[in-house]
């Protein structure tokens, strides 16, 4: 009956003697984890720790100054390069902030993630170690009151001030994460090696980087090939990404490139292991170096050797006359890396050495820096830059700002003395109130107006969780406040059903203007009348139900212009998949539908209950995308009940694949053999998944109908305020 027992491998003996999970025994098994991580328990703070509030009691001027005398106190145990550890601390930062990926707003500075695995260990983040170490003290002296992600991101920041360089802005109010995010960072098999390409050679989505374990591409050039057009290709692909176009490209790379040099003195052997593998006396610090002083001149971090530039710790255009007006030709450093030396003998001490004295180097390009000057849209950039320094500056400025703050969400979410004053587009700017605000009694009034309407509870629901569910936590763009469901691109995704959407928002839209008419000084905005009339629609159908609740409503909302609105970064938050609404486009997917229904539970910030009762709710009110009636599982649509879980656990109904289409499933009463429902997989989930199901039981069971109502509503509500900062 069992299979005889076989010799497991180091591996398996290994796994076994330590608890496995469920995805070690059955990979298919839906993973649930990222619904469970940054559990507040992982928090010494504590539950009602708020960085916002602590953060008033620094002293942001003294901070400032600590790090700044940090550049130049070099520290015997890794002494900087220079004497200044501004670059240092500059590729600290953009490799912070870097990871942040557009398609699904992971990664980026905020959390401070690169304090832990795996980014704490990858590869393109060697050495970083160093620098936080480095900056341990002033973090230490802070304590609570400034966050690890913060002062990654300041570190960097007041390191090009040091430098010369007129910085745009700083903001303040990343907190901090306890734990590693749960991201898809890649097929991860192996570091820098695993290919990530789609069958049309284009990077997979929602990946940013061209390589495991980097933070954007490979130096070297693409797999480690020296083709320079390659690697703008990758180049390309990976800032856009990330959110930068041509020109914010080229300012970033020359710019940062400015400064600091690369660290390939030594062969890789001599360079021990990353930090997560280290032995537990190097106290978290990786890759330490064996050979020589095993820093300073000995360093080995990319292995490519030298600096960009003949002051590489002040601000200049040196990079960018360099790379246009020099030749190149490729080399290999002391490491065995690929590097490009110019032509031009006479160049070749141009640079004073980082640590010995009147030694003098070469200046150096990588693989990827020279695709910004064969790659003829970069070069055309790059000249300019060269001939308007002032461009340039503020180019690179304002990138780094962007680079910096881009998944810090809208601009009230920013902290500190130095905020630019200016409305950037990226910022997806929401305008201020600037009326009074409706009322208990208008709010009274205005539901009874949206129920008096044809408009159905469906028809409602559908629309207030098209505008709330398009936030994602993860940079905190989206929402409902700013009703940009009323402006393109999203009034016309697919999901979220235009034609319908157009005719709840013309009559929600006459609501508002007789309202506005009549009330003076006093409005209400399109933003929160969609929120309203969704709250009406779920009194209604708990109250039909026999289950009446108040669904709260906060108003303060407002309207922002499509010319507030940048639509080809908006695209972006389209839902290729809303497993609340039961939608799934299979084409444009980047996970398979059950997948894809935990990552979006996990952008709206849900827990695995939250995610469940929200589900089930939605069936039961019919709030289906299309209106179809895959999970429907009621006799009473359009009610709040708990119809959905009782008969999906039910013992009556026989689930089959459904004739002709495998996506989709038929429920059949179990003794007459009719058909009584049709369902999706992320319908029947609830009934297959161990820890679903137990879920599902709380609020199927009899003594849960009002439990049921109750934390539907508080889920509700919670999406519904994700954007309200
Ligand atoms: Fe970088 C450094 C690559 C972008 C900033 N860089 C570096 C290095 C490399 C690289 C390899 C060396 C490292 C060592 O240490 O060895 N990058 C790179 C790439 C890219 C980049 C590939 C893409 C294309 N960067 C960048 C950016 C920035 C930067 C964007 C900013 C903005 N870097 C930097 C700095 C440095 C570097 C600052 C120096 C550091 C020191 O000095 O330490």
């Amino acid at each position: 009956l069992f299979a005889a027992p076989i010799v497991a491998d180091d591996r398996i003996i290994s796994e076994l003697s330590s608890p496995v999970s469920n995805q070690f025994w059955w990979p298919d098994q839906l993973d649930l984890s990222p619904l469970r991580d940054h559990e507040m328990r992982s928090n010494p703070y504590g539950d009602d720790f708020n960085y916002a509030e602590e953060f008033q009691n620094l002293d942001i001027e003294a901070v400032e100054k600590d790090v700044n005398e940090l550049l130049t106190s070099s520290k015997d145990w890794w002494p900087a390069d220079f004497g200044n550890y501004g670059p240092l601390f500059i590729r600290l930062s953009w490799h912070s902030a870097g990871t942040y990926r557009t398609i699904d707003g992971r990664g980026g500075a905020g959390g401070g993630q690169m304090r832990f695995d795996p980014l704490n260990s990858w590869p393109d983040n060697g050495n970083l170690d160093k620098a936080r170490r480095l900056l341990w003290p002033i973090k230490q002296k802070y304590g609570r009151a400034l966050s690890w992600s913060d002062l990654l991101v300041l570190a960097g920041t007041v390191g090009m001030k040091n430098m010369g360089f007129d910085i745009y802005g700083f903001a303040y109010g990343r907190a901090d994460d306890w734990e590693p995010d749960f991201v898809y960072w890649g097929p991860e098999v192996e570091m820098m090696a695993s290919y990530r390409m789609d069958k049309d050679g284009e990077l997979i989505r929602p990946l940013g980087a061209t390589h495991m374990g980097l933070i954007y591409v490979n130096p070297e050039g693409p797999m480690g090939k020296p083709d320079p057009m390659g690697s703008a290709k990758n180049i390309r692909t990976a800032f856009s990404r990330m959110a930068m176009d041509d020109e914010e490209t080229v300012a970033l790379i020359a710019g940062g490139h400015t400064f600091g040099k690369m660290h390939g003195a030594r062969k890789p052997d001599c360079v021990g292991k990353e930090p997560a593998a280290a032995d537990i006396e190097k106290q978290g610090q990786g890759w330490i170096n064996t050979c020589g002083k095993g820093h300073s001149e000995d360093t080995t971090t990319s292995g490519i050797e030298g600096a960009w530039t003949q002051t590489p710790t002040k601000w200049s255009s040196l990079y960018l006359s360099n790379l246009l007006n020099l030749e190149w030709e490729q080399t290999k450093s002391p490491a065995g890396g690929i590097v490009w030396h110019p032509k031009d003998k006479s160049m070749h001490e141009a640079v004073p050495d980082a640590h010995v004295d009147g030694k003098r180097n070469p200046p150096v390009m990588t693989t990827a820096d020279l695709a910004i000057k064969f790659d003829p849209e970069y070069r055309k950039i790059a000249e300019r830059f060269l001939k308007n320094p002032d461009e340039y500056k503020k180019a690179f400025g304002k990138a780094w700002y962007k680079l910096t703050h881009r998944d810090m969400g809208p601009k009230a979410r920013y902290l500190g003395n130095n905020i630019p004053k200016d409305e950037l587009i990226w910022q997806d700017p929401i305008p201020e109130v600037d009326y009074e605000q409706i009322t208990d009694k208008d709010i009274v009034a205005l539901k009874q107006q949206v129920l008096a309407t044809e408009l159905s509870v469906p028809q409602l629901v559908r629309t207030a969780w098209a505008a709330a569910s398009s936030h994602r936590v993860t940079d905190m763009r989206g929402g409902a406040n700013g009703g940009r469901l009323r402006l393109e691109p999203q009034k016309s995704w697919e999901v979220n059903n235009p034609q319908e959407l157009n005719k709840v928002l013309t009559a929600l839209e006459k609501i508002q203007s007789d309202f506005n008419e009549k009330a003076g000084d006093k409005q209400v905005s399109m933003s929160d009348l969609i929120v309203l009339a969704g709250a009406a629609a779920i009194e209604k159908a708990a109250q039909d139900a026999g289950h009446p609740v108040d669904v709260p409503f906060e108003a303060g909302r407002a309207d922002a212009t499509a010319a507030q609105t940048d639509a080809e970064s908006f695209a972006l938050l389209e839902p290729t998949a809303d497993a609340f609404r039961n939608y799934y486009n299979e084409t444009t997917s980047y996970r398979p539908v059950l997948e894809m229904m935990v990552d979006k539970a996990d952008q709206l910030g849900l827990t695995v209950p939250e995610m469940t009762v929200l589900i089930g709710g939605m069936r039961s009110l019919d709030a289906n995308a299309n209106g179809d009636k895959h999970g429907v599982l009621t006799d009473k649509p359009g009610t709040l009940s708990n119809d959905f879980f009782v008969n999906l656990l039910s013992m009556d109904t026989k689930w089959e694949k459904m004739d002709g289409n495998e996506a989709l499933y038929q429920g059949s009463d179990r003794k007459s053999g009719n058909n009584k429902w049709t369902a999706t997989p992320v319908d029947l989930i609830f009934g297959a998944n161990a820890e679903l199901r137990a879920v599902a039981e709380a609020y199927a069971s009899s003594d849960s109908d009002q439990m049921f109502v109750d934390h539907f509503v508080k889920a509700w509500h919670k999406v519904m305020n994700l954007d309200r900062f």
